[in-house]
Parts: structure tokens; sequence; C-alpha cells
């Protein structure tokens, strides 16, 4: 399998099925793309009917879209449990993903991912109920399936990591980036999804690449 992928210090979309493959140690050949070189779009467009990243080539199938990525992975690897196990807890992390990958405009508009720099920005209303939301999002969560019967199944949103928490780690990094204040659990899961190890190695690479947006 090849994974299609944009600049690793600017591409949110790539970050999300490579963070889902690396962490859950399946293998995959990552082909990246520089998003700012002149032919970029034209070299993409002979990748994906869309000319955008992340695409995922399996013989003779390619898959564009993220949300389509992920499934396929987790049809293909089932072993790697990148869905919850429950039912319902499974529905509930799709919608999270799917709320994600719809929503969220005015914070995915103002603050893009940028792993390379600290920035400040002016927190519209708009911008501060998405953060809102997805702390409440996130803390539903895990307060629903990330703990039961006192029991803690795992520090992830579902308990053990699944695409939820892929999906939401380039919101950590934006919280990072745009110093968003948040309340102490919400910060903790954030910090969890900034020190995975299959992240840091993301990150690491971001840092190095020599583009800059332009
Ligand atoms: N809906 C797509 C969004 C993909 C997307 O917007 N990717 C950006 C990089 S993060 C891209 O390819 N931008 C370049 C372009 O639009 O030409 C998905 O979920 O995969």
């Amino acid at each position: 399998m090849q994974l299609v992928i944009g600049n690793k210090k600017y591409s949110s979309w790539s970050l999300r099925p490579w963070l889902g493959l690396t962490h859950a140690g399946i293998p995959f050949e990552e082909v990246l793309v520089n998003l700012h070189e002149p032919d970029s779009k034209a070299r993409r467009l002979k990748i994906t009917p869309t000319g955008k990243v992340p695409a995922l080539i399996d013989g003779d199938l390619t898959i564009w879209e993220t949300l389509a990525i992920a499934e396929y992975i987790a049809e293909k690897f089932p072993a790697a449990k990148l869905w919850p196990v429950d039912a319902k807890a499974r529905a509930v992390a799709r919608a999270a993903c799917a709320e994600m990958h719809a929503g969220f405009v005015p914070l995915r508009s103002l603050c893009n991912m940028d792993l390379s720099q600290r920035k400040s920005v002016t927190i519209t209303p708009e911008v501060q109920a998405d953060v809102d939301r997805i702390v409440a999002l996130w803390g539903d969560c895990r307060a629903r399936f990330g703990t039961r019967s006192n029991q803690d199944r795992g520090p992830f949103l579902f308990g053990e990591f699944c695409w939820a928490d892929a999906f939401f780690a380039p919101v950590a990094t934006r919280f990072r980036t745009y110093n968003i204040a948040l309340p102490p659990e919400a910060q903790a899961y954030a910090d969890l999804l900034l020190n995975l190890p299959a992240f840091k190695a993301w990150e690491a690479a971001g840092q190095a690449e020599p583009w800059t947006e332009v």
C-alpha cells in the first residue's frame, strides 16, 4: 500500500491516515508530494480525480477522501481495531470523525495547521464556538466510552486508540500552535496526542521540511 501525502508541516488531512497506520504498525510506503511546487496540482491530478491528498493506493485501487481511506484500512486490518469493537462506541466514533471531516470550518480557516511556528490570532466567537464544541465532544466520548464502571479502558476518546483520535490530532496541533486555552482534561488529551511516538515522528519530519507556505 502507498499513502500519498502532502507536506507534513501543513497537511492536516494527510496526518490522519498516516498517524492511524503508523500508530497501528501497519506497513505502508509513504509518497510525499510538496503541495507548494508549481506543478504539484498537476502531479496530484494524475493520482486522484480531486488532486487532493491524502490518497491510498492498494494495487489497482486508489482511494481519495480521508473517511473512505480510514474505513478501507479498518476493514483490511481488523486486528488493528481502528474502530471501537463495541457497536455503540463505533457509531459515536464514526459520528465524531464525520463531524470533524465536515465541520469546524471557522477553526480550520483561521488556524491552519503549521507545525513549525507558534502564532497568535484573535479568537472570533465562531472559532471559540468550535473550540467549545470540540472540548464538549472529547469530554462526552471520554465519559461515555473512555471510562466504564470506574475501570479506565485507556486514555483515548474511546479507551483504546481509534480513528477518532487520529482525526483530532491535527486539532490538537492547532490548539498548541495558536495557544488556545483548554480545560485541564481537554489539555491532557491534546497533550496525549501530541506525545504519541507516531505523531512525534511526523512532527520531526515536518519541522525538517525546507518548504514554507506561500
Ligand atoms: N476532503 C478531503 C480533503 C483533502 C484536502 O483538502 N487536502 C489538502 C491538503 S490537507 C489538499 O490536498 N490541498 C491541495 C489542494 O486543494 O489543491 C479529505 O478528507 O481527504
